[in-house]
């Protein structure tokens, strides 16, 4: 185990990324899509002149209905998104496996108590990697959707644990360079998910047969979703030299998910987010500063990006804020256990009163 020491003093220039899911037509649960389509292929060009030079793909963002093709159509294909993205200067960040929408995985997918199903889940996966590697992309992404219950009684959660690791340590052998980066979720689609926590994810790479290649995603929704201080779950990740990737935005207490703009909800535990990082030097071994935002559905437009650039814009406001805060007040103020005083000078702080 290996822990991070505190770099107070870094300067890192961040790099942002988003998945083109980002930029959406504005359809819910409850009702169809309000903008006009804005082509996948079209968000490409938009990433650089909004400040973004990583692109977050599910497998099928890269090969629509790669299920129907042969390996050498989707290499095919691939080969053109890859040079649409060289021709932007755009990285592909990592691509993540969409195993929650095929009829195949509507108990699950690694989890799933059918074995035909299970095995339709790591043909898929196989598909994700081959995906990953001809994108020149190191990672992929498991958002363990429908890995869960909708009523406990009916999986064995001892056996899907079990599953799990099973599956990562296939993965770990099937690319002998891929790493797996697990983005933990408490809930929804499913009633209760098998990784709810960062704490999960870190225990499944140290039981795998190559933890150094398995890490893990948070995201600041689906850690409030859990009950848990986001920036303490990406402190929990960087002590273990586990987090990847981030997926910030924000969510408006225990409901639905929200993937609200960065700090929109809750500005200070935005702050105490950018704070977490900055000071592990998060960025500097190349991880991208990832989001994962939802424009307003009342929002007009064709391509709405808004919430992107808002939310990129206020996590740099917020590092200036971290950068210009008096360390050394604090570092009295908490050597006096003065506590009162310290969360007044951090409101001040962020509000930009003396
Ligand atoms: C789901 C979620 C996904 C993943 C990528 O809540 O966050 O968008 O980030 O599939
Ligand atoms: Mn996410």
């Amino acid at each position: 185990m290996c822990f991070t020491a505190v770099n107070m003093s870094q300067d890192t220039t961040y790099r942002f990324s988003f998945g083109p899911w980002n930029i959406s037509e504005g359809a819910d649960p409850f009702g169809p899509e309000v903008r006009p389509l804005f082509p996948h292929e079209s968000k490409f060009a938009l990433y650089r002149p909004l400040g973004f030079e990583g692109v977050q793909f599910h497998d099928d963002d890269v090969v629509p209905e790669l299920e129907t093709l042969t390996p050498d159509q989707i290499l095919k294909k691939t080969s053109e998104v890859r040079t649409m993205l060289e021709n932007q200067g755009l990285t592909p960040e990592f691509v993540a496996p969409r195993l929650w929408f095929p009829a195949q995985t509507v108990d699950g997918a690694y989890t799933s108590n059918s074995a035909i199903d299970r095995a339709y889940a790591w043909d898929r996966t196989q598909k994700c990697i081959d995906v990953a590697r001809a994108l020149n992309c190191k990672a992929i992404v498991l958002w363990l959707a429908r890995e869960g219950s909708y009523i406990r009684e009916s999986k064995n959660a001892r056996v899907a644990y079990q599953r799990l690791l099973e599956t990562i340590n296939q993965i770990l052998q099937y690319d002998s360079d891929i790493e797996i980066w697990i983005e933990p979720k408490p809930n929804e689609p499913t009633d209760q998910a098998y990784v709810p926590t960062i704490g999960h994810a870190v225990a499944m790479a140290y039981a795998s047969n190559d933890p150094k290649r398995v890490k893990g995603l948070i995201e600041t929704a689906h850690a409030l979703l859990a009950g848990l201080d986001a920036s303490d779950e990406m402190a929990f990740a960087l002590a273990h030299n586990k987090l990847a990737s981030v997926h910030l935005n924000d969510q408006n207490g225990l409901k639905y998910d929200q993937d609200k703009n960065f700090g929109g909800a809750n500005l200070r535990g935005a702050f105490n987010q950018v704070r977490v990082l900055e000071e592990a030097g998060f960025g500097s071994k190349g991880e991208f500063v990832g989001l994962d935002v939802k424009a307003m559905r009342t929002q007009k437009g064709h391509g709405v990006t808004a919430h992107l650039t808002n939310s990129r814009s206020l996590f740099l406001h917020l590092v200036d804020k971290v950068r210009s805060w008096d360390r050394q007040a604090e570092a009295q103020m908490i050597e006096a256990r003065d506590y009162e005083a310290l969360e007044l000078a951090i409101l001040k702080h962020l509000m930009g009163v003396k």
